[in-house]
């Protein structure tokens, strides 16, 4: 039977996943915590990876390399750079990129370097499932790029070069990460954010105020995506 890997980058992020799932074994490596369970029945491991580009892939390379996950699903929350995006909303990512990969001192357009794409797709199939999923309980999910960097984004002018340099939709601190892993690994891949700030001067304080709702809101929606994935 397939296995389902569950990650967020925060305890936050994952607490309300938790505490839904059952029959959870908890085992620790490479200094993190990684809890087997099941949610109706399917096999699935859920791990927070910590905070950033650099921890998320090295979860995400133990939860498809050591626990033998064959679909990776992200939930967690981001800053909003659409102005239509609420906190709150919904996003899934169609694709992802670095937005502070920068070799373009050589040439080369911002989130690129030799050998790699500035923006990865991520599954179709899964992406489907999120919109079906979305229809049958009534739920707004908006499509679009999520751009990933080391920074927490609280200014507009960062957030402004982001939008025009990316068409980004969303920015946070761990999907393109995932994505390159997932890729690299012939992985389908999974993203959906909950909007917990909008990236500006308010952005600190918007996300402590939200941090614990927004993520509630994806998670809850990771696991009805979760009964709707064929073993
Ligand atoms: O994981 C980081 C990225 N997340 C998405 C996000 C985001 N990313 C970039 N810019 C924005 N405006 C964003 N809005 C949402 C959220 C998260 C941001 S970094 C938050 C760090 C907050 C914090 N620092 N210390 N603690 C929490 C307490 C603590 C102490 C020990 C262990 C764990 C937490």
């Amino acid at each position: 039977m397939s296995k389902i890997a569950i990650m967020g980058a925060m305890p936050e992020e994952i607490e309300p996943l938790l505490e839904k799932v059952e029959n959870i074994k908890k085992t620790e490596y490479g200094k993190n915590s990684y809890y087997e369970a099941t949610y109706r029945g399917k096999n699935i491991v859920i791990a927070y990876s910590k905070i950033g580009k650099v921890f998320a892939s090295l979860t995400a390379t133990i939860l498809i390399e050591k626990f033998g996950c064959d679909r990776l699903l992200f939930s967690g929350v981001a800053g909003a750079i659409n102005p239509d995006l609420n906190i709150g909303d919904l996003i899934i990512a169609d694709a992802l990129c670095q937005h502070d990969l920068d070799i373009t001192a050589f040439g080369h357009p911002h989130g690129f370097v030799p050998e790699g794409e500035v923006c990865i797709a991520t599954d179709k199939s899964l992406r489907d499932i999120a919109k079906k999923v979305a229809e049958k309980n009534g739920l707004i999910l908006k499509e679009g790029i999520i751009a990933t960097g080391d920074q927490f984004v609280a200014s507009t002018d960062r957030k402004d070069f982001i939008s025009s340099t990316f068409q980004a939709d969303a920015l946070e601190m761990e999907g393109a990460s995932v994505a390159v892993v997932c890729d690299a690994l012939n992985v389908p891949f999974f993203v959906l954010r909950a909007i917990s700030d909008s990236a500006n001067d308010e952005a600190g304080m918007d996300f402590d105020a939200f941090l614990e709702s927004s993520a509630k809101i994806s998670a809850e929606f990771i696991l009805n995506m979760v009964e709707s994935i064929e073993p």
